[in-house]
């Protein structure tokens, strides 16, 4: 197991279609190892291969709470197979876009169906935040970002925020977790 770096924005593999997995064998495996120990060290409750720079179709989760036991999820080639007409709005981050939040409008639930870790076809019904995580994921792996669903004055913002930070070398999630003021937008 390795702990992996996260791209951060504007980093253009993020932009990337992931292709599906063919066969869930030993490498599929060592991955989901790795995005585990990537997104439990983060922390993260979510996170695409993509983030790590492996343009697959997989998405690790974790939704349990802090006082809770783990709760690891993998969904391998997922798919939404139906979305509820009413819409939710949850406050949402990015491990890749470090320390911005931002309210997003999603399908309230949805339905998903894909592999788990041993290759066998399933399919959930979520609502809540687990729907909003999942649809957060199938978006990295479809080249969307959370600030994609915001204001272009928002995402304009927070672009330029971190191309500028690019330009001063600013390459990892390190350097925008400190708290000073050229940190924070808005
Ligand atoms: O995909 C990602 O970048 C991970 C992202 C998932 C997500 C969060 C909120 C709404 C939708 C999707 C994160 O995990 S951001 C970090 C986060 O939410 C968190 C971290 C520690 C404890 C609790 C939450
Ligand atoms: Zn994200």
């Amino acid at each position: 197991m390795a702990k992996r770096d996260i791209l951060i924005i504007p980093d253009t593999r993020l932009r990337l279609k992931s292709a599906p997995v063919a066969a869930v064998d030993a490498s599929v495996s060592a991955l989901i190892d790795d995005m585990f120990e990537t997104m439990y060290d983060a922390p993260g409750i979510g996170l695409a291969a993509i983030q790590i720079g492996v343009p697959q179709r997989v998405i690790t989760m974790d939704l349990a709470k802090k006082d809770e036991p783990k709760k690891p999820q993998v969904f391998i080639n997922p798919e939404i197979s139906w979305a509820a007409e009413e819409k939710a709005t949850y406050e949402e981050g990015c491990l890749s876009i470090p320390e911005y939040y931002e309210e997003v409008t999603r399908p309230k639930a949805v339905k998903v169906k894909f592999l788990d870790r041993d290759g066998k076809a399933q399919e959930i019904e979520a609502e809540g935040l687990l729907a909003t995580c999942l649809q957060h994921e199938i978006d990295h792996i479809n080249g969307v970002l959370f600030i994609d669903h915001i204001s272009k004055l928002k995402r304009d913002m927070v672009m330029k925020k971190f191309k500028k930070a690019q330009k001063r070398g600013e390459t990892t999630r390190a350097a925008y977790t400190e708290d000073t003021p050229e940190h924070r937008i808005g």
